[in-house]
């Protein structure tokens, strides 16, 4: 038996509920089909490692998603992501771009080249026209320069703000490195993320700083020593243009990927706000499940968004009283 279509409105109004509207969402629904195809390749971010930029291949498709593999991998890395990411690019982009390509498995950087590549492989490259979401050098510079430092939440230990560099800049985005550790809490975000403060911020703002590293345990942090003993610059605060909250509320109802299980978009409600962050609660389950993403991720739609571009909608399972017994 095919599981029946989630109807939204019937939902909505048996939940005495509202959903997302469109204009929370910077594109509601996709305007273009999803063009990628099985067995085609690319270069992109590792979203787990993300200095990286590796080779790719589509490996399955779903809606407007696409299931990446990293050439050479296991499939254990494999992972989903919207046919409209920012950080999926055509072949030969690191290259045009100076970024370092990290090569298949097997293969060392100065040994590996596409056009072999592609050749041994008798694969084909995913078209150019289908990036709709490259980068593009900003019109008027936005100060953000590789080197510079800025303090920034830590987004794998989200309660704690920290010294950082910038170590990388494609269009509007940065690569935030956090001092003192290991290249595994980099993330890339907007210039206007609300992740990313001045220095000095937590000190005018009475919030605790992580400084970098373990030596400073035991003595004081001061931004203006650590500026002059590592012989670098702040980002001048001038340029921190932090966005507004885009206006969620408490109990509007949308469709978000289930991390635990990425192929699954599921039924799911804001449960709760805090400036750009919104808690997601999943309709039908335990409130343990629950998670907090930005207000403006990539795997949060509008509700319609699944069935609008062929995707499963998993809804709330149904309530144990409803389910039929063994007896049918
Ligand atoms: N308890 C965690 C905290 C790590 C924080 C790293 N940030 C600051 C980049 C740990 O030690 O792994």
């Amino acid at each position: 038996r095919k599981p029946k279509n989630m109807n939204w409105s019937t939902y909505l109004e048996r939940t005495n509920s509202v959903g997302a509207p469109h204009r929370l969402f910077k594109e509601p629904f996709p305007a273009t089909k999803n063009g990628f195809k099985v067995g085609m390749k690319l270069e992109g971010v590792d979203p787990k490692h993300q200095s990286l930029f590796c080779v790719m291949t589509v490996v399955e498709i779903c809606g407007y998603r696409i299931r990446l593999h990293f050439d050479g991998y296991s499939e254990c890395y494999d992972f989903w992501t919207n046919a409209d990411s920012a950080y999926i690019f055509p072949v030969g982009w690191c290259e045009k771009n100076g970024k370092v390509l990290q090569p298949p498995k097997g293969f060392t950087t100065d040994g590996f080249n596409w056009t072999n590549y592609l050749k041994l492989a008798k694969a084909t490259p995913a078209p150019k026209q289908l990036f709709n979401n490259l980068p593009i050098p900003p019109v008027t510079p936005h100060g953000f320069r590789i080197g510079h430092k800025l303090e920034a939440v830590d987004k794998k230990n989200s309660t704690l703000t920290c010294a950082t560099t910038i170590v990388d800049t494609m269009g509007d985005k940065i690569l935030i490195r956090f001092d003192g550790w290991e290249d595994t809490y980099d993330y890339w975000c907007d210039v206007s993320s609300p992740n990313i403060h001045p220095v000095g911020w937590c000190e005018e703002n009475d919030k605790p700083l992580s400084p970098p590293g373990e030596e400073y345990e035991k003595t004081p942090f001061h931004w203006k020593d650590y500026l002059a003993k590592t012989n670098t610059q702040a980002v001048p605060s001038r340029f921190f243009k932090p966005r507004e909250p885009l206006g969620f509320e408490k109990g509007m109802k949308l469709e978000c990927t289930d991390k635990r299980n990425p192929i699954l978009i599921r039924v799911a409600t804001v449960a709760d706000i805090d400036c750009h962050m919104i808690r997601i609660h999943f309709d039908g389950w335990d409130d343990c499940y629950d998670y907090w993403v930005e207000d403006d991720s990539s795997e949060i739609h509008p509700p319609g968004w699944c069935h609008k571009t062929g995707h499963p909608l998993s809804p709330p399972p149904a309530p144990a009283d409803l389910v039929p017994g063994p007896s049918g």
